[in-house]
């Protein structure tokens, strides 16, 4: 999955491909550097940044998903707003990543009709405050269970299992210690018999053990994709497509899958 940041504040790329133009060159390069799923997100959820309204991410959004309706891949959104979901869905998206895992209120309704799948993503508080003091008795037992609860809930609500993609959220309300606790366990979430998606791109955890600023955390990701793909995910995000797929070449022809 690559990602497509129509932002002025992510963190590894923010204000690089605010313009739709931009945004849309960006999306084809990463399908000619092999990529399956495009993720376009129009709002940072970065620590510490703060919310933008509907309105404000849909117009990002909007002239974006234009420009991606011809392209081949399938346009994962990565909103928490129902009303942007219900407006993403029509403009075609066939996935909504959700980092609230469609806890807002008519988020599940906004899903349910469509037939699109979801990815539904563990966080602990709100990006505005969920690093200050991250904590857990048992994180991997406390993640697992919470996603259970929203498999559970997306189903009640008419989400076949079929639709729906987990994410234990990596670097969302986690300290580094708990980030590699999930990383090690990761087969526990893999347990809950859906396709895991992992995202460690350029995160800061990655830079609190190399030292290295979020522009040059490469190698390090690479490592840490290839580390989630042999311990159950099934979708790694990533802003690196071409050296990623490298990466995972090299562990599936290790598996004798190439
Ligand atoms: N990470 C980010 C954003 N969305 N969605 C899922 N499902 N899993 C993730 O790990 C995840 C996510 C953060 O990365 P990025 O989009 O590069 O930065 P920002 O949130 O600052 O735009």
């Amino acid at each position: 999955m690559g990602v497509v940041n129509v932002t002025p504040d992510s963190f590894s790329d923010g204000g690089r491909y605010l313009d739709p133009g931009a945004a849309v060159a960006h999306a084809r390069a990463l399908v000619e550097e092999g990529a399956d799923i495009l993720d376009v997100g129009a709002e940072s959820s970065r620590p510490g940044a703060r919310g933008i309204s509907a309105d404000e991410e849909l117009s990002r959004l909007a002239p974006v998903l234009e420009g991606l309706r011809e392209f081949q891949v399938p346009v994962s959104v990565d909103t928490a707003k129902p009303e942007v979901m219900r407006a993403a869905l029509a403009a075609g998206a066939s996935m909504i990543n959700d980092i609230t895992a469609l806890r807002a209120p008519g988020a599940l309704a906004a899903v349910a009709p469509s037939g699109a799948a979801i990815c539904l993503m563990h966080m602990q508080g709100e990006p505005r405050t969920m690093q200050r003091e991250p904590s857990y008795r048992d994180v991997v037992a406390e993640v697992a269970a919470f996603l259970e609860e929203r498999v559970a809930a997306a189903e009640q609500a008419g989400i076949a299992r079929e639709r729906i993609v987990v994410d234990p959220g990596f670097g969302f309300g986690k300290t580094v210690a708990h980030n590699f606790e999930l990383l090690r366990s990761l087969e526990r979430i893999a347990a809950l018999g859906l396709p895991v998606l992992a995202g460690w791109s350029r995160k800061s955890t990655l830079g609190a053990i190399t030292g290295r600023p979020a522009d040059d955390r490469l190698a390090a990701s690479l490592a840490a994709a290839l580390l989630a793909v042999e311990r159950g995910a099934r979708i790694v995000r990533v802003h690196d497509v071409a050296a990623t797929r490298d990466a995972l070449a090299v562990l599936a022809a290790l598996d004798g899958k190439s």
